[in-house]
């Protein structure tokens, strides 16, 4: 079993490489931004309050987007392990994560940011904002959203480091060229 953190800047390319991850090491796939826009699909009561965060790219209150991954978690099986994609986001939600992993004998194997400079990340936001119509991929909705991004990730990349879980790659250069620098931090903890 391994459970893997996905991390970095919005657009840094968390969901592309998670798809090439959960194909490889068969690890079932939790993102919290892909739960959220299902909840607004379905219109519930968390999808609808979700919005107006979403909407201007701040984040989701913690209570919020703990409860909802923590339930979520539960219901997943996990035998292979898990990959927590764009969750957690503050030190809050990293302990929560830590603590709910914990009463299931399980913990985070590893962290891994990936790191892009701004400019490209608003290229390739805009771009899918063309592709998709994801309404919150907008120029001044991408910059508060990498702002927040900037505000709230040094404390969850600390909690990380300090446990020695932690490793940064470089998000830039082709989906394949990233995906094998990937693999190769993850087989060196496995
Ligand atoms: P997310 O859904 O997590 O969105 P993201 O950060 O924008 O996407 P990601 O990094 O996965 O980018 P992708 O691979 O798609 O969050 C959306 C919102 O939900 C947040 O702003 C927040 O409001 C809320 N939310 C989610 N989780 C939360 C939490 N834990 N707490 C509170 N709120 C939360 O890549 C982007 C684009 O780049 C794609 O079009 C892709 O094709 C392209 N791309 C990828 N790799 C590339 C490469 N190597 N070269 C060129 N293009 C590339």
């Amino acid at each position: 079993m391994i459970n893997l953190v996905l991390f970095g800047p919005p657009g840094s390319g968390k969901g592309t490489q998670s798809e090439k991850l959960i194909q490889k090491y068969s690890l079932a796939h939790l993102s919290t931004g892909d739960i959220l826009r299902n909840e607004l699909k379905q219109q519930t009561p968390l999808g609808k309050k979700a919005k107006a965060y979403m909407d201007k790219g701040e984040l989701v209150p913690d209570e919020e987007v703990i409860a909802m991954l923590l339930q979520t978690l539960d219901r997943q099986n996990h035998a292979n392990g898990f990959i927590f994609d764009g969750f957690p986001r503050t030190r809050e939600q990293a302990r929560a994560l830590r603590h709910a992993l914990t009463d299931k004998d399980m913990r985070i194997d590893l962290m891994i940011t990936l790191d892009v400079p701004k400019k490209e990340l608003i290229k390739r936001l805009l771009k899918r904002g063309q592709l998709s119509g994801r309404s919150d991929d907008e120029l001044s909705v991408i910059e508060n959203r990498i702002n927040v991004y900037n505000e709230q990730a040094q404390p969850v990349i600390d909690f990380y480091d300090k446990m020695h879980k932690y490793a940064s790659i470089e998000g830039t250069g082709t989906i394949d060229e990233i995906f094998a620098r990937i693999c190769a931090v993850i087989e060196a903890v496995k």
